[in-house]
């Protein structure tokens, strides 16, 4: 997460139009807007992701039936459709941390005060985002308790009662919770909401080793989530001195970027809090020789973000589109009647076609409602972004056979009904791997390599993903910081990748002429 610096700069900033998500004030439906897209199915969107990405993005996330606006600023309602793919990811990495022993608990969302403010060094920055409960009915509380942000106060008074020798390590807990943190800059579904949804863990180990060794799983863990399941290209890499959890050693993330907005996006954290709160906490343990000695912390987190990125990456102009992985319906058939056809013939070869699919675990469903039309289903499931779709006519009854097509590049392909599941299966892995491709060339033509001050002011007005050459210097950031501001939001280091490329002898900093020690991504981001 960002230093304390960061965040208090943060509060005051403006982020351009281009890139706010719209908060409705009265209702937050499509209703009384400009009807471009709009056809005669009264479905669509009136905004166009390259023309206006804020609005597309709002209304996509609305329409869709991902998102349903709240009536208090920065909180929003997460329908099942967006839960689902929640869920997925969750039943991906809940049982990959298990088989690192890592175990599941839950901490209370109250915490006192003193324990809250007993982390002076890490929480200063961040007070002013801590919401606190003051009252119980008309009376006032004796003592305020805050809604936690985050859980090292909360959890690591327990840890110091908890580990006594080596034989208690390591301790290693996760926990899926909410957390509140009261943001005022640009509220975003997904993106920066005040209460959001994550897992947390907190490990502690005898040795920094082991602690080293697991940042770098949990990253891995992170990357995979990303690119095999949201099909979404990341960096894995450190974050600056600046930039990193001011109360940790160290902090690594995977990064993605959004291209429409020329922003990087920190996907999830992974740290090494080193003994900075062991110290604090007292988390002592007496080792193998009899000595007491401190133990060595990490914590990590991805949260509900995940989906705003999917949505951001993968969305187009005619509403969502989900990798197959992680939609909770891949496949969704439409029968397509015609006045004489044999109706009921079509709906059944609807119903086997399902049948087929969700036997080979394929989440497949029919949309057999008799007050839509089929233009009108298939705009729905397009908005909804549904990987692909089914479409079942007189004709294809006819040569039983079935149209597929796909969401993410609209080909349609006829597919005869004994070869269905071999071919339905094919399609969809292929779909999740064009996702991703398509994502990365994206995302790989938007990455500028820069050498000098005056190339890199140029790359930031591009909207770029800058790599450059820094010599890593805390003060440089800074001055790099100062000299972007403006009303877009000044550019910052986003990572050094974990794989460096070569560096020539000699090379200088970009900003400081001084001798690089390592390349860094640098942009405006999230
Ligand atoms: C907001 C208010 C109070 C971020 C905050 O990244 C405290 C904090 O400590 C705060 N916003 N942070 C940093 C969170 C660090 C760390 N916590 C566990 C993670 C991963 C999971």
């Amino acid at each position: 997460m960002a230093g304390s610096e960061e965040k208090q700069s943060k509060a005051k900033e403006t982020k351009a139009k281009e890139t706010k998500a719209k908060e409705p004030k009265a209702k937050a439906t499509s209703g009384g807007k400009k009807k471009e897209v709009k056809k005669e199915t009264g479905l669509g969107l009136s905004h166009k992701k390259d023309e206006n990405f804020g609005e597309w993005y709002s209304e996509v996330i609305v329409n869709g039936e991902m998102i349903e606006y709240y009536d208090i600023s920065g909180c929003y309602i997460i329908r099942p459709w967006a839960m689902s793919i929640w869920e997925t990811m969750q039943s991906f990495f809940d049982p990959e941390i298990k088989k690192m022993k890592i175990q599941n608990c839950y901490f209370p969302l109250f915490v006192s005060p003193t324990v809250l403010q007993k982390e002076t060094d890490h929480i200063e920055g961040f007070a002013p985002e801590v919401a606190w409960v003051t009252k119980s009915g008309e009376s006032d509380l004796e003592v305020p308790i805050a809604i936690r942000p985050t859980s090292e106060t909360v959890m690591y008074p327990y840890y110091s009662k908890w580990i006594r020798g080596h034989r208690d390590l390591p301790l290693k807990l996760n926990q899926w919770c909410n957390v509140v943190r009261w943001e005022f800059s640009n509220p975003t579904p997904f993106i920066r909401s005040r209460e959001f949804l994550w897992q947390e863990g907190h490990t502690a180990f005898a040795t920094k080793e082991e602690a080293d060794a697991e940042v770098l799983d949990i990253l891995e863990l992170y990357r995979r989530i990303y690119e095999e399941f949201l099909a979404i290209p990341v960096i894995k890499g450190k974050k600056s001195e600046l930039e990193k959890f001011a109360g940790g050693l160290y902090t690594t993330s995977v990064e993605a970027f959004i291209p429409n907005t020329g922003r990087g996006v920190q996907g999830a954290t992974s740290h090494c809090l080193g003994q900075n709160f062991s110290k604090m906490f007292e988390i002592n343990f007496e080792n193998e020789k009899g000595e007491k000695a401190m133990v060595w912390q990490n914590s990590w987190a991805y949260s509900t973000r995940t989906i705003g990125v999917m949505v951001m990456v993968h969305g187009d102009d005619k509403g969502l589109v989900l990798p197959p992985k992680v939609a909770s319906v891949q496949v969704i058939v439409i029968p397509v009647p015609y006045k004489d056809a044999d109706t009921q013939g079509i709906f059944d070869a609807c119903n086997a076609t399902v049948e087929t699919l969700c036997e080979a675990g394929i989440r497949a469903s029919a949309d057999l409602r008799d007050n839509y039309s089929p233009g009108w289903k298939y705009s729905h499931w397009e908005m909804r972004g549904v990987p692909l779709r089914i479409e079942i006519g007189p004709k294809d009854l006819a040569n039983n056979q079935v149209r597929a097509v796909r969401r993410d590049n609209g080909a349609k392909v006829d597919l005869p009904r004994d070869c269905l599941l071999k071919k339905v299966e094919e399609l969809i892995e292929n779909i999740q791997d064009s996702l991703f491709n398509a994502a990365k060339q994206k995302r790989d033509a938007c990455i500028q390599i820069v050498k000098t001050w005056d190339e890199f002011v140029v790359a930031v007005s591009q909207k770029k993903l800058i790599l450059a050459p820094w010599c890593d210097e805390e003060e440089v950031e800074k001055d790099v910081k100062a000299r972007t501001k403006g009303e877009m939001g000044a550019a910052k280091s986003l990572c050094s990748p974990l794989e460096q490329p070569e560096m020539p002898e000699g090379t200088k900093c970009f900003a400081s002429g001084k001798p690089a020690t390592k390349w860094t991504y640098w942009g405006r981001s999230y």
